[in-house]
């Protein structure tokens, strides 16, 4: 799991409404319908759960520590999809003590290892890995038009990159994984085709998702030009020329469709 840098997150806040615009532009659907689909809830369900959260974002210290503009980045994405939504003063435990004392129905908080939404209602958790990887691949579904019968190009078979499989599998897709490690692909057979050679396989998919930190290894060489790509991995594996080229046929962001989709499962009832 790659670790968010504050430069990685510089002025996402403040830019949410231009990149929800970019979105709706590359895939015809918003944040939030991308969240809600990937949680499998309906909109209405998500407009109404706003009506009744509220949601503490609480800083935590341990490992290396705090993340400049993490849970403020965390929060702006929270409040501007319609929730309330704060960041604790305290931080830690006592942060959590603060979100409860102020009311919040739901936490997200995170350590070096794993980033959580907490229904307190519900008594439910959900991890970032599985929001990320459901919100991504529900994403490149939408981008496509549905996902039924055609073949899709998984890179990275961590946390992310299996919940982009799962999510596949279960819209009928037909997918092959890449990993440099064979063994975290020998979990997901005999349900997907293995990939051997990066660079061929990146040639040979009109569908990618990347979910890996590997860097440069999608470029104006081995892409073939109608492919579409949904990119959770940080960072990009899209070198700086083929992200221009393919500018509107991209989806890639370090944390909002995980936030929203992390909202959207938090809230699901079922
Ligand atoms: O600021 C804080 O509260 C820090 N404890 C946050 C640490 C987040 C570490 N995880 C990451 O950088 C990302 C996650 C957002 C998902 C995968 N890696």
């Amino acid at each position: 799991m790659t670790r968010l840098t504050e430069g990685d997150l510089k002025g996402l806040d403040n830019q949410i409404r231009d990149y929800d615009k970019n979105l709706k532009k590359i895939c015809g659907a918003s944040l939030m319908e991308i969240a809600a689909l990937a949680g499998d809830i309906t909109t209405a369900s998500f407009n109404e759960a706003m009506t009744k959260h509220t949601v503490g974002v609480i800083p935590i210290t341990s490992g290396q520590g705090i993340i400049g503009n993490f849970s403020q980045s965390v929060k702006s994405f929270i409040d501007y999809l319609g929730f309330h939504a704060f960041v604790t003063n305290s931080h830690d435990v006592s942060g959590i003590a603060e979100a409860i004392a102020r009311k919040a129905s739901l936490i997200f908080m995170a350590d070096d290892n794993q980033f959580i939404a907490v229904n307190l209602n519900a008594k439910k958790v959900v991890d970032n890995g599985e929001a990320t990887g459901r919100g991504f691949a529900a994403a490149l579904s939408l981008l496509a038009g549905g996902l039924k019968n055609r073949q899709v190009l998984v890179v990275g078979a961590g946390r992310v990159g299996t919940h982009c499989v799962n999510y596949l599998l279960a819209e009928g897709a037909r997918v092959a994984v890449f990993d440099i490690d064979k063994n975290k692909i020998s979990s997901l057979v005999p349900n997907i085709t293995i990939e051997d050679n990066l660079s061929d396989a990146v040639s040979k998919y009109r569908y990618i998702i990347d979910a890996s930190p590997e860097q440069g290894f999608m470029t104006l060489d081995n892409l073939h030009p109608e492919t579409r790509i949904s990119a959770p991995g940080m960072p990009l594996g899209l070198t700086a020329d083929a992200f221009a080229a393919f500018e509107g046929k991209v989806i890639h962001d370090p944390l909002q469709i995980g936030v929203a989709t992390m909202l959207a499962m938090a809230v699901n009832k079922s």
